[in-house]
């Protein structure tokens, strides 16, 4: 394996893939295939963009022409492109369905018709719906709850079938909650930043007492790293990192890090259809490929927070050019 397809790899994940892979494996070439949509920032990868063994491309995962130019020149395919937040998706599940269905779909008939040596597709945990007690594993049901967990659910189908029926050589990941650096602010960590950074307050949805499980962005990259050398073809890997937190504990955490309180709190009216709580076992990955994460919450969220405090110029900027690219694509008086 030499030469790697990144998708969406101007987005939160997809950068740190990209930056982990160009850093650890110096003969490695990689494209990046990314729309460049609200969520994906060329800047992100501005310290790897003068690296020879890097090339990025602007376009669609749906663009078939393009795609398959594309996929003749490499190896394998890790596919991280997709519309990710769950808010949207209730709002209009359209491109959803658009990108993250037939995206996934056109990126398998082409690496099987390529015979490419490795397709990973960069699914999540909340294919699995939500749970009381207990951990989501590999075998448990898909009961996805939102057009977003369903389109991504749709998208694992997919690869499953085209392993079974096909053999193509493919391989799921489904990751947790994931924080970081260069998350865009539209989801729970940075948005609350961006919101007390701006006087503003904090919108709870519901009672605040859902949970997610969060794991480091870095970690989430490296058990991918490990998934996609030597995970078993036909397999799924759930990556997790046990740490289960409720909302109201992640939003206190960022106020006593802002220097803020809880009259910073806003309760307001509860997403439509929200999962109650997400936790995966991580048992199959550590077991069988020995990974486990190097990030303690504590490390990772001190890290985070420290990042966009001294990255407030990267927050406005990704802000202003999802209103910019809002008022080109808004229909004047239709
Ligand atoms: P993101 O929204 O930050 O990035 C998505 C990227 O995909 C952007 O750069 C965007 O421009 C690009 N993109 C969107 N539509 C495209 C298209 N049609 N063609 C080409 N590029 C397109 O998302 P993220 O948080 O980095 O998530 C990456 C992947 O990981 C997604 O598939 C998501 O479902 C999955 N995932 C995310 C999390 C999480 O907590 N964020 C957890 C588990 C799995
Ligand atoms: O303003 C908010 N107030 C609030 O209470 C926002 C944006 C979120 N929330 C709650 C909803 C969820 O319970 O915080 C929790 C986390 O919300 P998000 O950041 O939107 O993430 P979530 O819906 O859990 O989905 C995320 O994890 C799985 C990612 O967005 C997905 O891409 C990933 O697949």
């Amino acid at each position: 394996m030499t030469s790697i397809l990144v998708t969406g790899g101007a987005g939160f994940i997809g950068s740190c893939f990209i930056r982990y892979m160009l850093k650890k494996y110096c003969d490695y070439k990689i494209i990046n295939l990314d729309a460049l949509t609200y969520a994906g920032n060329i800047e992100n990868l501005d310290d790897v963009k003068n690296n020879p063994n890097y090339l990025f491309v602007k376009g669609d995962i749906c663009d078939k022409n393009l795609v398959k130019e594309i996929i003749s020149k490499v190896d394998c395919v890790v596919n991280f492109a997709a519309e990710s937040h769950v808010d949207n998706s209730i709002k209009n599940s359209k491109l959803f369905i658009k990108t993250n269905i037939d995206g996934t779909f056109n990126l398998l008939e082409l690496a099987k018709e390529f015979k490419i040596e490795r397709y990973l597709q960069v699914s999540t945990d909340e294919v699995y719906g939500s749970l009381d007690s207990g951990y989501f594993y590999e075998t448990t049901p898909l009961a996805p709850n939102n057009p977003y967990s369903a389109s991504k659910a749709s998208a694992d189908l997919l690869v499953r079938a085209y392993y079974k029926t096909y053999k193509l050589p493919a391989l799921i990941t489904r990751c947790s909650n994931n924080y970081g650096p260069y998350q865009y602010p539209e989801k729970l960590i940075p948005f609350f930043i961006s919101k007390l950074l701006k006087d503003e307050k904090i919108p709870i949805y519901g009672d605040g007492l859902n949970v997610r499980d969060w794991i480091y962005v870095y970690d989430h990259c490296e058990a991918l790293d490990m998934v996609l050398h030597k995970g078993k073809i036909g397999e799924v890997y759930n990556i997790g990192a046990h740490n289960e937190k409720t909302n109201l504990e992640i939003a206190h955490l960022i106020l006593t890090s802002m220097g803020k309180d809880e009259k910073s709190i806003e309760f307001v009216e509860d997403r439509l259809g929200h999962d109650r709580r997400y936790a995966v076992s991580g048992d199959k990955i550590m077991k069988e490929l020995n990974w486990k994460p190097s990030f303690s919450f504590d490390e990772g969220i001190k890290n985070t927070i420290d990042w966009y405090l001294s990255n407030q110029e990267w927050i406005e900027k990704v802000e202003n050019k999802r209103q910019v690219l809002y008022n080109e694509n808004s229909c004047n008086g239709c």
